[in-house]
């Protein structure tokens, strides 16, 4: 299959890419490295050194026999540049990364909501397009997230609802409460790509994703082609981020009592997932979405793995109940499922003692590396960040 992996030089995109290649697929990256220029601006970066994506490149089409090609544009500010990477390339599955990530950033100031939301938006329309022009049968694989459906009362089904309403029934979007501005513009994403599958027939899968852990894949292991993982608290995500800390010995930043639960997968079920979803490709007009997690955990069950797994490496884990910088419910009911991906015969990697001791491992072995002020949280959802106070 001919592959094109947006976003191919992030977290997740880089290790797609190579498992995807190693595959027998034929990849092409594009991504226009504005993740390294936000982490150069804020002052933060991955914790394992990184390579140029055109190093990243050479190195792996050296060392295997299935070559992956590379474009450097941006998907979301240069329709033509998309348009002619389309033409040219024709692929079958498009794998859509290609977004600002994190919630945090996007809660900072006006600025950076601004960018968050045109840069995500604006990329997923420009990208439709091209889908419409260009490739109007391939399927476009694009990766959302849990926390468009924020934390309900009621169960979370797979992106429909059945409902029922003055003895009427119908099959609707299941409703959504984004926690974010971030979150917010997956949900205009998914708005946007139900409408393009209803009008246009386009095939798409929207992987609602839940909170990725984890260093490595197989691929990543190999000499430079490690991934860009952050602990800092606007690239970080939780379980990487209490893994540092665990590593340096700053108490675990639960924020608040930490009894937010959110579905979690290990980064090698990202990869598999992926995978899945372009095996069975969405059918024409369809807009299909999958749960993508495999594990339901509250923060505090995540720091008390992180303890156990400490132990074992000789680490005295502690924990803070730090002031939670977020607007959200400390405790609240969460039942969701990740029907489809384990139909499709998902097996997972669950999260055990042991998966995050190998973590600890890895990162105790570049510690010197950490820089410990960028762990404490300081961007907070009530209040503008003094940083960015005047650039209203
Ligand atoms: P990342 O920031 O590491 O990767 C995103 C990549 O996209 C970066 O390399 C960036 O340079 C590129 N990019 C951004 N805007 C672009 C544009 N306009 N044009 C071209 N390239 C652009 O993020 P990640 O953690 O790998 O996440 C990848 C995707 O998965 C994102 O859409 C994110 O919202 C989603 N997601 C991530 C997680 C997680 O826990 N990491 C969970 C659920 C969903
Ligand atoms: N949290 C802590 N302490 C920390 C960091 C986070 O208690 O040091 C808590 C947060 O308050 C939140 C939970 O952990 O309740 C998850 O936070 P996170 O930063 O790990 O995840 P989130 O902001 O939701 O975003 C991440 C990715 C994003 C993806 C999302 C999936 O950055 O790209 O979309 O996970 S989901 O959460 O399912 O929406």
């Amino acid at each position: 299959m001919r592959i094109l992996i947006l976003g191919g030089d992030g977290y997740l995109g880089w290790p797609t890419a190579m498992f995807l290649s190693v595959r027998g697929h034929d990849v092409c990256i594009v991504d226009n490295l504005s993740k390294r220029l936000w982490e150069a601006k804020i002052g933060v970066a991955p914790l394992f050194h990184l390579p140029t994506l055109q190093r990243r490149v050479r190195v792996w089409n050296e060392q295997t026999s299935r070559p992956i090609s590379m474009r450097v544009g941006d998907v979301a500010v240069n329709h033509r540049f998309i348009y002619r990477v389309f033409e040219e390339f024709r692929p079958d599955g498009i794998v859509h990364f290609a977004e600002q990530p994190s919630a945090p950033f996007s809660m900072d100031s006006r600025e950076h909501a601004y960018e968050t939301q045109s840069n995500n938006i604006l990329g997923t329309l420009n990208l439709l397009f091209a889908m419409r022009a260009f490739v109007p049968d391939a399927h476009l694989v694009k990766l959302g997230t849990m926390g468009e459906y924020g934390t309900p009362t009621v169960d979370i089904e797979e992106g429909w609802l059945e409902l029922e309403h003055n003895g009427r029934r119908d099959r609707v979007p299941y409703p959504k409460r984004p926690g974010s501005f971030y979150h917010a513009s997956k949900v205009a994403d998914s708005v946007n790509i139900e409408f393009a599958c209803r009008s246009w027939g386009i095939r798409a899968t929207d992987l609602n994703q839940g909170v990725v852990y984890g260093t490595d894949t197989d691929e990543t292991l190999r000499s430079e082609l490690h991934t860009s993982f952050h602990y800092d608290e606007v690239f970080g995500t939780v379980l990487n981020r209490f893994v540092v800390q665990a590593v340096v010995g700053i108490p675990l930043t639960v924020y608040g009592r930490g009894g937010q639960t959110r579905g979690f997968l290990d980064i090698r079920d990202t990869l598999r997932c992926v995978e899945l979803a372009l095996s069975k490709p969405a059918d024409a007009g369809e807009f299909r979405v999958f749960n993508q997690f495999t594990e339901q955990f509250s923060v505090m069950d995540l720091a008390g793995f992180v303890q156990r797994a400490g132990r074992q490496c000789g680490l005295d884990v502690k924990i803070d109940h730090v002031p939670n910088p977020r607007v959200e419910k400390e405790d609240h009911y969460y039942n969701a499922w990740p029907t489809a991906l384990a139909s499709l015969g998902l097996q997972p990697h669950l999260l055990t003692d042991e998966t995050v001791a190998g973590m600890i491992r890895r990162v105790q072995a570049v510690r010197d590396h950490v820089d410990t002020n960028v762990i404490y949280p300081t961007i907070k959802w009530r209040q503008e960040t003094p940083m960015h106070a005047g650039l209203r």
